[in-house]
């Protein structure tokens, strides 16, 4: 895609990207994206917005939201390869003195983090012909360091093709950057968020509170369970354990295999949320589904939009590949 509007020049025009969005086909990555602009909308205090790099991307972005905001439906499967560039920019940092001019000060630096997002068609890793829409995936996955890998247990539960999906991308980028030198421990070295999708579905929600992974926030006023962090990782566990494909259960190891442990951390997420009841004015559990099927055999959004956890996984990995523009400041909101 050619980027029409930056200028020539411009730093940012070909600057890598930080990071690369992956994960099979209807997991619920566009709907991320959707969730994303809102959520860091639903925190001005923290102080981060997204933008669109170019004009298509620009464009995506403004139907995604309206289709969320206005629409109050999904976004639309995507039907070819389409590549966005977005930009999170966060809060500038305090003002800058030069040691050799301290009686001028010079506004605060924002950081940006470059998302690169590829919205890729049907299920890639299953069609030999799509042999382009793979090689542009693997380049993205190879130039950015940090990754969002979307997991979707409903699906999982039902067609289970995660594994191979991500066995087969992972042996591509490894391929790529694995065997000269440049990595000496022999592991990617990404940063790598691995988001646990669609917490509200009432499937995920329920193995979440039946197994004892659920915690009310005592602070919380509307009092919607969730899981603490250090217990995330047990629990996606034990959901690729529950999963239609036997295979489902490496790969959290797989994930360990490729890259650092300590490089992965683990969400549990939903771009819509959990209903809340105005009248009663905290979670239901008998009550909580956020989405409603309509008439034209498609999901409307009932109430509020509450995206969980979808703004963390992005501004933790900026924080990660970025950690000097993002020092000190108010960055979690
Ligand atoms: N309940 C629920 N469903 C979701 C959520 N996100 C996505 N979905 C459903 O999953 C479908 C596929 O999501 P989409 O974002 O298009 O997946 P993509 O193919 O990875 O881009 C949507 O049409 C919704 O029906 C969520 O947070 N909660
Ligand atoms: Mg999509």
């Amino acid at each position: 895609m050619v980027d029409t509007d930056s200028a020539p020049g411009d730093p940012e025009r070909d600057r890598a990207p930080d990071i690369a969005m992956w994960g099979a086909s209807g997991s619920g990555k566009t709907a991320f994206l959707a969730a994303l602009s809102i959520a860091l909308n639903k925190a001005p205090d923290a102080g981060w917005r997204l933008i669109g790099e170019n004009p298509v991307s620009r464009m995506e972005l403004a139907k995604l939201r309206t289709t969320l905001l206005q629409t109050r439906t999904f976004p639309a499967p995507t039907e070819a390869l389409t590549h966005y560039s977005w930009l999170i920019i966060g809060p500038a940092g305090a003002p800058r003195r030069r040691w050799w001019w301290p009686w001028e000060t010079r506004e605060g630096k924002a950081p940006k983090i470059k998302l690169d997002f590829l919205d890729l068609r049907g299920d890639l890793y299953a069609e030999s012909e799509s042999n382009i829409d793979k090689k542009a995936l693997v380049d993205s996955l190879v130039k950015s360091r940090g990754l969002i890998y979307m997991f979707d247990p409903d699906r999982e539960a039902r067609v289970g093709d995660a594994f191979k999906h991500l066995d087969a991308a992972l042996h591509e980028v490894a391929g790529r950057m694995l065997v000269d030198d440049a990595y000496e421990d022999g592991k990617l070295p990404h940063y790598v968020a691995v988001c646990i999708t669609k917490f509200d579905d009432p499937k995920v929600l329920r193995t979440a509170i039946e197994e004892g992974f659920t915690e009310r926030d005592p602070v919380d006023e509307l009092r919607i369970p969730h899981v603490p962090e250090e217990r995330v990782r047990d629990f996606f566990r034990l959901l690729c354990r529950d999963a239609q494909d036997h295979n489902t259960e490496m790969i959290l190891d797989l994930l360990e295999a490729f890259f650092h442990q300590d490089r992965i951390r683990y969400f549990v997420t939903s771009s819509v949320g959990l209903f809340i009841d105005e009248d009663l004015g905290s979670f239901d559990p008998d009550d909580f589904l956020n989405v409603i099927d309509n008439a034209s055999g498609g999901l409307t959004i009932r109430g509020a939009i509450r995206p969980m956890n979808v703004m963390e996984p992005v501004i933790w990995l900026g924080r990660m590949l970025r950690p000097g523009a993002m020092r000190s400041r108010r960055w979690d909101g």
